[in-house]
């Protein structure tokens, strides 16, 4: 497509309580993720970034992490038929990653869940309308549930200096929050989910801030968190950032409507450790699921590290072929990274040519012919 041709902006692509930040920053593009927007890369490249956040501290816009919020005595029942992974051990103030799954095992999203109390959970979304999903089965169900999306609008500090910038911020008491665990911490008056978690293999945390009631402009109170952050992130040489595709891709992390979809089965996505088959409870897919754990997989998620001229970012899949042209994967996320010095990409690859090592060839959008191997993820250090 055109570099000059515009996105409509509409209601319907919702703005965030910092977008009017991240515009004055100079924001070169957006995209759209759970009706949202999600800025892509700032006045720097990718590189750049890549290093920058390597290195530093970067805020980002990570608002479109929608919640759905499910609270009521059938809570917890609702949110373990959702998963297979099983949350009996679960406890508050955990964040879990979750595979969910349609009634034939297929990846329907890869939320993050937090249990901030017995009867109450966030499910933070990736790019699918879990909110309608989660409803219908709760009214077919006839659950006693309360499902809503609340005024909750993440922003991640990721980046090695992460962990100073929240000190100065929040308080020594941001040291103490583990990987992957959640506390409630103060913001002029306000209580905030802060977590030790984002969408980098960085250090970092997200800030779930939460408008409250008595505070009617949301947009008001956003950009005093964001300035306070940032005035106290001078010092540290903050930017701000957004999910960094080099960083994405080396660390393994997968995007959902990317690089798996419906189509996808959790096993082909390397989520087994979230689908133990001796798991008793009872969730949707589970009768699909266990019959491809009997029958095994016919492909699956893997890194691809590919010669030639360093490739931008890919707006379309790039054909992964053996060297007698047969096709056996697509490369859903590829780009050069510097750190490696040669291009790294995500592939499904069919079961016959996924061990780590074997010879691939990567066909560009104009039909150029690259030689790559086939790689465990993350990729190796
Ligand atoms: N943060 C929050 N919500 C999100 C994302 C996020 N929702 C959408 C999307 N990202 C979900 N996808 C992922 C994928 C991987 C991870 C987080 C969200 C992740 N995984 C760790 C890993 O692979 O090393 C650890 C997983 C674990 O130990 O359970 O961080 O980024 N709020």
């Amino acid at each position: 497509m055109s570099k000059n041709i515009k996105l409509n902006m509409s209601r319907r692509i919702r703005r965030t309580p910092y977008t009017n930040r991240v515009e004055e920053h100079g924001v070169s593009d957006f995209t759209v993720v759970n009706h949202m927007l999600l800025p892509k890369g700032f006045k720097n490249s990718v590189e750049e970034d890549y290093w920058h956040l390597s290195k530093n501290v970067q805020m980002w816009d990570v608002s479109c992490q929608r919640q759905v919020q499910i609270s009521g005595p059938d809570a917890f029942k609702l949110v373990q038929k959702l998963t297979p992974r099983s949350l009996k051990d679960m406890e508050t103030g955990k964040c879990f990653y979750i595979p969910m799954l349609n009634e034939n095992a297929g990846m329907i999203n890869d939320p993050v869940l937090l249990k901030l109390d017995d009867d109450m959970f966030w499910i933070s979304i990736a790019d699918s309308d879990i909110l309608l999903w989660a409803k219908g089965y709760a009214l077919g169900l006839n659950l006693n549930v309360n499902i809503i999306e609340p005024d909750v609008y993440p922003l991640a500090i990721q980046g090695p200096k992460a962990e100073q910038l929240m000190v100065s911020v929040f308080g020594e008491e941001i040291k103490k929050i583990k990987f992957f665990n959640f506390r409630v911490v103060d913001f002029l008056g306000t209580k905030q989910v802060v977590a030790r978690s984002g969408y980098s293999k960085q250090d970092g945390f997200e800030i779930y801030f939460k408008v409250h009631e008595d505070h009617f402009n949301i947009t008001e109170m956003g950009e005093k968190l964001w300035d306070t952050l940032w005035d106290a992130g001078k010092n540290l040489n903050i930017s701000p950032g957004c999910p960094n595709l080099i960083d994405r891709i080396e660390g393994g992390l997968m995007s959902y409507g990317n690089d798996f979809t419906r189509e996808n089965n959790p096993l082909e996505c390397n989520l087994d450790k979230y689908c133990k088959s001796d798991n008793s409870h009872d969730f949707i897919g589970k009768t699909a699921l266990s019959k491809i754990q009997n029958h095994g997989i016919k492909q699956k998620m893997r890194g691809i590290i590919f010669n030639g001229s360093a490739t931008k970012a890919t707006s379309q899949p790039l054909k992964v072929l053996t060297e007698d042209g047969v096709e056996i994967g697509q490369i859903t996320s590829g780009i050069y990274s510097p750190r490696i010095k040669k291009n790294i990409g995500l592939s499904m690859i069919l079961k016959d040519y996924w061990n780590l090592g074997q010879s691939v060839i990567v066909q560009m959008l104009d039909g150029e012919k690259r030689n790559g191997t086939i790689t465990s993820l993350p990729f190796p250090d």
